[in-house]
């Protein structure tokens, strides 16, 4: 009966907001990729996500933040990202889900248009602030690097393993990138039309500038990453027409992005660690 739910209903209103810096960071951390973990061991350590979402339990979040992660058969990349992922998020003490958009078939791959599809189904569940768009095989090394969204979009990504930890190129906004729910909203999302490999990225650059927003970035020694590595995937072929595509977003941007993302949603699962989001999205036309 009411009386005896009221102390319930009381909780969260005298949770108080989580302090700005939280006290669980850690730093730069010693990232580990042992090839006998298992699913069961990751959910293990996680046994308070429950559907793929969090919350601290003792402060209410300053932002509630939807991981999205385009993904197809990289399934020992996904594994060690949970690990490492959750914990980190955790850490930074923020109310988040993590949503799996898996691309269904073997048509070419479509990362971007995976990432609009996201963001859509994401919204039908909560009202998210903050969307996170990350690769798969990206773990984040510091967890200084805040998964929170800010007054212009983030990219998070400054530099890693591979290449030294430096910024590949002036501009370059690939790998993992926060915006808020508005950002991305004006800048009509991605461009559905690139498939294959590169220049999705750089579209959704020029979108941002076009909107004469600017790009955050952090600190070189937080935004460093280490990617799993791979060799590039079959069907995720070299996208020749990415320049011409990239030559016309001024032109098209309105009308070819969120507002125009059509695709068909296969399954939806809430699995423990996260949500996996399964679609058609067409082929390239
Ligand atoms: C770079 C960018 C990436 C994207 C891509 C060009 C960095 C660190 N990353 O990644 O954000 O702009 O260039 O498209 O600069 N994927 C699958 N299965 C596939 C193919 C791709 O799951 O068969 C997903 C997965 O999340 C992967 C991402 O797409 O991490 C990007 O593909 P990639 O890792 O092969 O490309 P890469 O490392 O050159
Ligand atoms: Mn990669």
């Amino acid at each position: 009966d009411f009386l005896t739910l009221l102390p319930d209903l009381l909780k969260p209103s005298q949770k108080s907001q989580c302090p700005e810096t939280s006290p669980l960071l850690k730093g730069s951390v010693n990232l580990t990729f042992d090839p006998a973990l298992k699913l069961k061991d990751v959910e293990m350590e996680n046994a308070d996500v429950s559907r793929g979402e969090y919350e601290p339990p003792n402060c209410t979040a300053r932002q509630s933040v939807a991981i999205l992660i385009p993904h197809r058969d990289r399934e020992k990349h996904l594994l060690y990202l949970l690990h490492h992922l959750h914990s980190f998020l955790q850490r930074q003490q923020l109310h988040y889900a993590i949503y799996i958009i898996q691309q269904a078939g073997d048509v070419t791959f479509n990362r971007a248009k995976l990432l609009n599809i996201g963001y859509l189904e994401a919204l039908k569940d909560f009202n998210w602030d903050c969307f996170v768009f990350h690769d798969v095989d990206l773990v984040p090394e510091n967890d200084h690097n805040l998964y929170m969204c800010d007054k212009h979009p983030k990219h998070l990504v400054v530099g890693r393993n591979a290449t030294g930890y430096k910024l590949r190129y002036s501009g370059y906004f690939g790998g993992v990138t926060a915006l808020s729910r508005e950002q991305f909203l004006k800048v009509n999302g991605f461009s559905n039309t690139y498939w294959g490999w590169g220049g999705e990225d750089d579209d959704l650059r020029i979108r941002v500038q076009l909107q004469r927003m600017e790009i955050l970035r952090p600190p070189a020694d937080v935004g460093r990453y280490t990617m799993v590595f791979h060799k590039r995937d079959s069907g995720n072929q070299i996208n020749k027409d990415r320049m011409k595509l990239l030559a016309r977003t001024p032109q098209v941007w309105r009308t070819d992005g969120l507002n125009s993302c059509s695709y068909k949603t296969l399954s939806i699962e809430r699995l423990p660690l996260y949500v996996n989001v399964t679609v058609d999205v067409g082929k390239p036309q």
